[in-house]
């Protein structure tokens, strides 16, 4: 804060933008102008502040710049600008305003407003050349629209400004203050200029008129799988908090509310302090009550009358889980229609179906259409998505004598054909479109940013392929090797048609692959914001290329590329960045390997087993009552880690030809089916209680969520701007919300999905 005198200010025209957020807003995330919300009433109070008012009240920490941190700057379209602290006072220096109001947006993130409260905003600012800008307090989020908007006028003058308003949509714990410094409704744009900015205030003016909100119940203080059991399957439940002294609990019917059996706590049962999600938690083993009938609807009662989320008991207890689960990767199609009658509300018009530009070199365009909508954006990723399909395929080839997957209410179901390996085609055809003329493949084609709340039509900027990369060259060899071997070993005219072209397009990327060894890693080009997948070690997707291209073709020449990444390191993982568990379970389930390389066989079973045995040994720790191979490290996406430890153990299972870690494998179904800290069933639409506003562009434009999908879940990283706020002071085990702006806990993806798939498909 500097001090002076500040001139006299009188504003006397204010006007506050009402109008609503059309589409043409939507489309930039931070774009989106004044909603009709807030009434702003002027403060016409002339009086300079010489010294300002005792601060203790202020919802900005270091409003007067005393320190050394300045607030952000955001940029966009042209804009240009960066933000230093000088003087005591916030220095934005802007060369460029780009085209769009918040083509340089300076913002600051970290309080919290109530509904019906009135607040006062006030601070001094200043600029190099006459201009306006747009003062907003919006939600950080979503269509982002502003709770309070105001011109600003600026001169070489430091004036003080005061608005005040009144909070008049519900509570948000999480706004963002900022102000767009990009071109304003008059069209004018300017290049190099300064603005500063002091003394900024938002104090709340009159909370008399606050209304509560309604806290985030928990259901109850037990945790169960809120879908349920098959005859036979484990089936244990967390009581945390709640009733840990009880030497015994009730099952009752759901419906009547009848008592079906009182039971006495087993055995050993006992309570512990669970640090991770700061509880103390008895985990409770009702697997093997005889008493317990083989269909129904059920509910815990523990002693003290607390009741668990419903379960049920029956033979066929996920089959509408499996198929929504399946038909959420239909609904993610992308360079199609989705009719009525298959997407009803999700319904769209063929999207993203023009070529995509090389970003470095722009007079190359190709067909890229195709592929699913990565997640709750728009992308198409190939390491994700060869992830995705090809936990798809897996479950094929493990499960399908079990059960053929035809019944999704997808075009394609009904015909004879699992619907799991043409939802697989539906990705692969893509990703052979990404395959460029050295074999080497395109990590990605998305606009330059992600969009606005809209539906996948409405995202009409350019489309660029991003750089080549060999983590997603040796993925695709190993997926379309393994689509090769199943499609082959099919009836159907088409897919085995399909069957020779991703062998051979598989063939043509390996042998860039076996003559290049470096690896060629992925970041972000320049100006490219959307979803990066960094990775810069190959060796992983090498092994898993190597291995399951061996498995399908039988060419010995690969087993020294097998062995040679059969180092430990490379051994674990299922996901877009790790992957040496497909490259085992390839190696493991491949008895020709057994036989010609005996000695690395071994090696991958010792390590994969080392692996296993000691997630197991997590998962089955006393002090673990939620049962996940997991303590206080839950990163972006940890559902798919928790699924992936699921089919990890399945595969553990496969390989030793036993059931040996089953157990292990539906304890991870069972936390993400709710018996988890959290509470919440982690699939849209599923459970008592389950993620109602995922960040899942379509979901959110129709302002509900499409069914059968996973949310990432906990993630104590807290990488987005909403949970930082929110979930500060939250213990590890339970940083989640429910909220569509938290999108590192609260996103959907196609590779979230798929593992899910693969535990519902051998359930
Ligand atoms: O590798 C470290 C690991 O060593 C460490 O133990 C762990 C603890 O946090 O972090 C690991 O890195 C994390 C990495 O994912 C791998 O799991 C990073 O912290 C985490 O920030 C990173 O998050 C990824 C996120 O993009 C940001 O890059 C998610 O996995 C990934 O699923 C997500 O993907 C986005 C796409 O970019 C765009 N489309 C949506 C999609 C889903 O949110
Ligand atoms: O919607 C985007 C999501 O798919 C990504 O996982 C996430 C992280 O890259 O980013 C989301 O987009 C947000 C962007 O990063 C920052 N501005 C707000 C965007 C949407 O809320
Ligand atoms: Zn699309």
């Amino acid at each position: 804060m500097k001090k002076r005198l500040l001139s006299l200010l009188i504003i006397s025209s204010m006007i506050v933008s009402l109008s609503g957020c059309g589409a043409e807003e939507e489309k930039n995330p931070e774009a989106a102008s004044g909603s009709a919300v807030s009434e702003a009433a002027v403060d016409v109070t002339p009086e300079p502040t010489e010294e300002p008012a005792e601060d203790d009240d202020n919802l900005i920490e270091d409003g007067t710049f005393d320190g050394d941190k300045p607030w952000d700057v955001y940029t966009f379209s042209g804009g240009s600008g960066s933000t230093s602290i000088e003087d005591g006072e916030l220095h934005v220096s802007i060369s460029d305003t780009g085209d769009v109001e918040h083509g340089v947006q300076v913002y600051y993130d970290g309080f919290s407003m109530n509904e019906g409260t009135e607040y006062e905003w006030s601070f001094d600012a200043r600029s190099t050349v006459d201009r306006t800008v747009s003062g907003r307090i919006q939600i950080n989020g979503g269509d982002y629209h502003a709770y309070f908007v105001t011109p600003v006028e600026l001169t070489s003058e430091m004036k003080s400004y005061s608005f005040s308003f009144k909070m008049e949509e519900a509570s948000d714990p999480a706004p963002r203050m900022c102000f767009n410094m990009g071109m304003q409704d008059d069209n004018k744009q300017f290049k190099d200029h300064d603005i500063y900015f002091d003394n900024i205030r938002l104090v709340v003016k009159d909370a008399s008129g606050a209304v509560a909100s309604a806290a985030d119940e928990d259901v109850s203080g037990i945790r169960l799988n809120q879908i349920g059991y098959k005859p036979g399957d484990e089936m244990n439940a967390v009581f945390a908090d709640v009733a840990i002294d009880s030497k015994s609990y009730k099952i009752v019917d759901a419906k009547t509310g009848k008592e079906v059996v009182e039971l006495q706590m087993p055995d050993g049962t006992h309570s512990v302090t669970n640090a991770n999600a700061d509880e103390t938690d008895m985990a409770v083993d009702f697997s093997f009550v005889s008493q317990m009938p083989k269909k129904g609807t059920f509910k815990i009662v523990a002693e003290d009358g607390t009741e668990s989320p419903e379960f049920k008991i029956g033979k066929n207890v996920y089959d509408d889980l499996l198929k929504k689960t399946v038909k959420m990767l239909y609904l993610q199609r992308c360079g199609t229609a989705i009719d009525k009658k298959h997407g009803g509300k999700y319904s769209h018009k063929k999207c993203h179906s023009k070529k995509a530009t090389l970003y470095w070199d722009e007079d190359v365009k190709l067909d890229v259409s195709g592929g699913w909508h990565d997640a709750g954006d728009y992308g198409r990723y190939v390491v994700s998505g060869a992830k995705a399909a090809a936990d798809l395929l897996l479950a094929y080839e493990s499960y399908k004598d079990k059960k053929i997957i035809d019944n999704v209410g997808v075009p394609n179901s009904g015909d004879g054909v699992d619907d799991l390996l043409q939802e697989a085609k539906y990705e692969l055809d893509w990703m052979l479109k990404m395959q460029s003329e050295n074999g080497l493949v395109y990590s990605k084609v998305t606009c330059a940013n992600f969009p606005g709340t809209v539906m996948p039509e409405k995202e009409t900027e350019p489309l660029i392929i991003s750089y080549t990369s060999t983590p997603a060259t040796a993925d695709f060899v190993a997926v379309m090797s393994l689509a090769a071997r199943l499609f082959k070993g099919t009836k159907n005219a088409s897919l085995k048609a399909a069957a020779g072209k991703y062998l051979k397009a598989a063939k043509k990327s390996w042998k860039y692959l076996a003559k290049n060894k470096k690896v060629k890693g992925h970041t972000n080009p320049e100006g490219i914001s959307t979803g990066e997948y960094p990775d810069t070690k190959d060796r992983d997707e090498r092994l898993w290329a190597a291995a399951e291209l061996y498995r399908t073709t039988g060419d010995k020449a690969l087993i020294a590329f097998v062995d040679d990444c059969a180092a430990e390191m490379n051994l674990s993982g299922y996901g877009w960045l790790d992957c040496g568990g497909y490259g085992c379970y390839a190696a493991l389930m491949n008895k020709k390997l057994k036989k010609a390389a005996p000695d690395t066989y071994k090696k991958i079973y010792d390590g994969f087993f080392k692996i296993v045995d000691e997630a197991a040994k997590t998962v089955n720790s006393d002090d673990n009552p939620y049962g996940v191979n997991r303590t206080d490290t839950y990163e972006w996406g940890s559902n798919m880690g928790i699924a992936n430890d699921g089919m990890m153990f399945l595969m553990a299972s496969r390989i030793s030809d036993s059931m040996a870690y089953d157990n292990e494998a539906h304890s991870q179904l069972d936390y993400l089916l709710g018996k988890n800290p959290t509470g919440y069933c982690f699939v849209t639409g599923f459970g008592t209680k389950s993620p109602k506003s995922p960040h899942h562009r379509p979901s959110q434009y129709k302002e509900k969520a499409v069914p059968g999908m996973l949310v990432g879940g906990v993630n104590n990283g807290l990488d987005d701007p909403y949970c930082q706020n929110v979930l500060k002071d939250t213990p590890a085990a339970k940083c989640y919300v429910d909220v569509d702006q938290s999108y590192s806990t609260n996103e959907v993806a196609v590779y979230w999905n798929s593992p899910l798939i693969y535990l519902l498909a051998a359930s």
